[in-house]
């Protein structure tokens, strides 16, 4: 209580002193100031010697709200109009050539449409795509695959990059990190045809595609591209190796069936894919989910069986990939669903 009383009088002094102000001075004060009763909007200043509205350049009327001649209004605002298509030209030709309405507005231009696996390249907007990687020119016959030679770490090189395989067998064959392959079976369940993608087929009908593997020994699939400063991956083909899709898609002795017995579990098995620059910091990370079913309309769910192209342009400057599978079927040994995935024509932006 003592504290409120100290605050009040001080305040009711005041008021009081306001008050007796007021009085004294009404109507003198109005009279004096000619932009008392004055709105000039965001696009001006009243001028106290007058009233008169000064309008910001582009602006006129007398409350600043319209535009001045040679300007037109955008989105509330004036700005100046255009008299030529150079007047609008953005410098990009990528999203094509912008001209000048009769209205003096810009109007956007038809961007440059370029294919899928493609990307328009600033300045001359042409669309440009190098492919560096095919798996063709590893000369593997049909219907064979190469998954490792001799016990231990291996590199294989296609194109302009150089994958790592690690070979085991000791117990029978056993391979993870990257192999690849020319098999063509898209019906036989099991780890028995863990070579063969689920389209039975490269990407682009090519003969020959790569395989990664996340196996328990931990070999990361990861590949370097032949560039010791990086250059931009335009993005590569991806799908699912048949082993995997029909474990997902039915089920079997280690791993459950996507979206259980009634359908509706939100599963999911996705590939993320990491670059890596010149000092070995990751880029970034771009996903695909080989398998959905997360979606409320089941209809809607779905397993990868095509060559999917996925845009990795966003990673930048790389000279690697990394590659990790994750899944919503796992135990306390880890994943379940057999972490393979099938990968074919890299491409880089380059002229
Ligand atoms: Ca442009
Ligand atoms: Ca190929
Ligand atoms: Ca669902």
């Amino acid at each position: 209580m003592r504290s409120t009383l100290k605050l009040t009088w001080p305040l009711l002094a005041l008021a009081a002193a306001l008050a007796g102000c007021s009085d004294d001075d009404s109507g003198g004060n109005n009279n004096s100031d000619p932009c008392a009763e004055v709105s000039c909007g965001d696009h001006g200043t009243c001028d106290p010697t007058d009233g008169t509205c000064q309008c910001d350049n582009g602006y006129a009327g007398d409350a600043c709200d319209e535009c001045a001649s040679d300007f037109v209004m955008v989105a509330d605002d004036c700005v100046a109009a255009c008299t030529g298509d150079a007047d609008c030209d953005d410098g990009l030709a990528c999203n094509g050539e912008e001209t000048c309405g009769a209205d003096g507005l810009c109007q956007v231009g038809t961007a440059v449409d370029c294919l899928e696996t493609e990307t328009c390249l600033e300045p001359d907007g042409v669309c440009v795509t190098t492919v560096l990687v095919t798996f063709e020119d590893l000369g593997l016959g049909a219907d064979s695959h190469w998954t490792g030679d001799a016990t231990g770490v291996h590199t294989f090189v296609s194109g302009e990059a150089t994958f790592w395989n690690y070979y085991d067998d000791t117990y029978g064959p056993y391979w993870e990190g990257f192999a690849y392959s020319s098999t063509t079976d898209t019906t036989t369940p099991g780890p028995g045809n863990q070579y063969s993608a689920i389209t039975g087929v490269g990407a682009e009908g090519s003969q020959t595609y790569g395989l990664g593997y996340q196996g328990y020994m931990g070999t990361t699939p990861e590949l370097l591209f032949d560039t010791d400063t990086g250059y931009t991956i335009a993005g590569a083909y991806f799908t699912n190796t048949t082993y995997t899709y029909l474990a997902m898609r039915d089920g079997d002795a280690f791993s459950k069936q996507f979206g259980g017995t009634d359908g509706t579990d939100p599963d999911w098995y996705k590939l993320s894919i990491v670059g890596v620059d010149s000092t070995d910091a990751t880029t970034g990370m771009v996903e695909l989910y080989l398998a959905d079913y997360r979606f409320s309309d089941d209809a809607e769910d779905y397993l990868v069986d095509e060559w999917t192209w996925v845009d990795l342009s966003s990673l930048g400057d790389i000279v690697g990939l990394r590659f990790y599978l994750s899944s919503t079927d796992n135990d306390e040994w880890g994943m379940n669903t057999p972490g393979f995935f099938a990968i074919d024509n890299i491409r880089r932006i380059a002229p």
